[in-house]
């Protein structure tokens, strides 16, 4: 039900909460995307044994980050795709995806129907929902380097205590994304990440 929602928040940052370079993802990191895709696509756990029809998960995003994700890949398939923009839908344009023009039109048109909620970016909109208390969940990859961001997460959740989050252990991310994460850091092109889950009350 709405008043029950909750959001998560899904994002790779640097140490120092870079997220983005130039309209784009900074790096080059096939195993955080593919982790991406498959955590977006899946069930959450109350609805499994899988339901038929299978409740689609709910994408939140901001209209520059739905334009980064490369034409072949959207809308991202398998998810409902809801794009803000403070203007409306260019004419000329009409995938699937579902616009909206504020952040809280947004979680109206996802919320009620049992799918998670994840908020994919970029930092307005990240912005806008950590402010939001229904937001309890960060999935956080974290990345080694610095790469020259041009923008950045809003909150360091690493920072307990100051700002109320916490990190998870090992077995609730992989209980919370419902597969057997690999412990400890990974590595892929030269570039050092670890999977974390982070949550508030
Ligand atoms: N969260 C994390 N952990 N890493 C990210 O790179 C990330 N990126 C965004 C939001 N949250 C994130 C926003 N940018 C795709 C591309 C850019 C993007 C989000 C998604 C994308 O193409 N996704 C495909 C995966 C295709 C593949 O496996 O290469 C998808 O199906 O989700």
């Amino acid at each position: 039900a709405l008043q029950n929602l909750n959001l998560t928040v899904i994002v790779a940052t640097t140490h120092s909460l870079g997220i983005g370079k130039s309209g784009t993802l900074p790096w080059h990191l096939p195993t955080d995307l593919s982790y991406f895709s498959r955590v977006t696509k899946r069930p959450p756990p109350s609805q499994s044994p899988s339901t038929s029809p299978p409740v689609l998960n709910t994408l939140i995003m901001g209209r520059k980050t739905y334009f980064s994700i490369p034409p072949k890949f959207r809308p991202l398939p398998s998810r409902r795709n809801i794009v803000i923009s403070r203007s409306s839908r260019p004419d000329s344009f009409n995938d699937a995806s579902t616009w909206v023009t504020s952040f809280p039109d947004a979680i109206a048109a996802a919320g009620g129907d049992g799918g998670r909620i994840f908020v994919i970016g970029g930092a307005e909109i990240y912005k806008l929902a950590m402010e939001d208390e229904r937001t309890r969940n960060v999935l956080l990859t974290r990345v080694e380097g610095e790469f020259g961001c041009d923008r950045f997460f809003p909150v360091d959740v690493r920072d307990e205590g100051n700002t109320g989050w916490a990190q998870r252990g090992h077995e609730e991310l992989c209980a919370f994304v419902g597969e057997a994460v690999p412990a400890g850091a990974r590595e892929e092109n030269g570039v050092r990440f670890w999977f974390e889950l982070y949550q508030r009350p």
